[in-house]
């Protein structure tokens, strides 16, 4: 019998101000671009892995709970690849816990994922760099490369395996954080996965998603190079605002947007008029994330409780990367 116990590895969620959105090589998870995050301390995930040759089969355990086949298969993949490279052949328990403030549907592949390759690569006795833990990351979610990394990360897409992964960008120590809105949403979510696949596919505005990003990409590295959250927060609502366009053109035509989530976007508008710094982005779901500066961020909660209810609001600041814990 064999039985090799990781450490306990933790990962913060990111939230991507240059969205990533289609991909070039769906096995490899090699993007149609590249994207730009915050990384935030208010949300993310535990994991330990042990390869244990008496296990009969991979098991993942997430808040306790048994997980089934289709949440297990994201896993086998990083699961298979840290095997391959280590020469182990045992199944592997995952024990995965997710700290978020509240049920409001956060939970995230992207911390998931990263902190899995941590856990999984530490309990197969490979010591990896950060560039080597983001590609395998990506391989099992591809937001997950940027949360290697603490404040800013940029996934730069790359061409191959070898060389699509993300890297550091700024450590995110000025006055800059994101309010979450958390929204209720009755309808059938489209996962992120399927949502870019049918819109690379059959949505006539990808191509004008894609023909501006290289200039937003560098236009954020700018503001955010002069800590300039105004700049920051301008060019990521845009950015955001046109990824969610492309869906409107899928055939057929979906949205991820909540009646909420447009009262929420309103609110913050009001919010700048009233000479705020804030502006908002959105992914594949209806919660609406608000870049603002720290030192407003109390204030526009306060405003915001107008509108929405205290358990709806959360406040997060730029997080840390991923830590091996014991
Ligand atoms: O985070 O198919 O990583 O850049 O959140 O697992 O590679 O879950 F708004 C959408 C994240 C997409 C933007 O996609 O997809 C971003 C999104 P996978 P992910």
């Amino acid at each position: 019998m064999s039985k090799e116990v990781g450490k306990w590895v933790r990962a913060h969620t990111n939230i991507a101000l240059i969205k990533y959105w289609g991909k070039e090589n769906e096995e490899l998870i090699i993007p149609k671009n590249s994207s730009l995050s915050l990384t935030l301390d208010a949300f993310y995930t535990e994991t330990r892995v042990t390869f244990d040759n008496t296990l009969e089969e991979d098991t993942l355990i997430l808040n306790d709970q048994k997980q089934d086949q289709k949440v297990l298969k994201k896993v086998q993949v990083v699961l298979n690849l840290v095997r391959k490279r280590a020469g182990i052949t045992a199944n592997a328990l995952v024990e995965s816990k997710n700290y978020v403030p509240t049920a409001a549907g956060l939970a995230s592949s992207a911390s998931g994922l990263a902190a899995l390759a941590g856990a999984a690569a530490d309990a197969a006795g490979l010591k990896l760099s950060k560039q080597e833990l983001s590609r395998l990351s990506r391989r099992g979610s591809g937001s997950a490369s940027r949360s290697i990394y603490g404040g800013f990360a940029e996934w730069r897409k790359g061409t191959s395996d070898e060389d699509s992964y993300a890297i550091s960008i700024d450590e995110a120590k000025w006055d800059i954080g994101m309010l979450f809105v958390i929204v209720e949403d009755a309808k059938k979510e489209v996962s992120s996965r399927d949502g870019m696949r049918k819109t690379v596919e059959t949505s006539p505005f990808y191509g004008g998603w894609l023909a501006t990003l290289d200039n937003d990409l560098s236009e954020m590295k700018k503001a955010i190079f002069a800590q300039d959250v105004e700049k920051v927060g301008k060019i990521a609502e845009r950015n955001a605002l046109k990824m969610h366009a492309t869906t409107l053109g899928a055939k057929p035509p979906f949205s991820y947007w909540s009646p909420d989530s447009v009262k929420a976007m309103n609110a913050v508008r009001a919010l700048r008029k009233k000479g705020y710094t804030a502006y908002f982005t959105m992914d594949a779901g209806p919660n609406v994330k608000i870049i603002c500066k720290q030192t407003e961020m109390a204030s526009l909660k306060k405003e915001l409780l107008q509108e929405f209810s205290t358990h709806q609001l959360i406040e997060a600041l730029p997080g840390p990367g991923l830590t091996f814990l014991s």
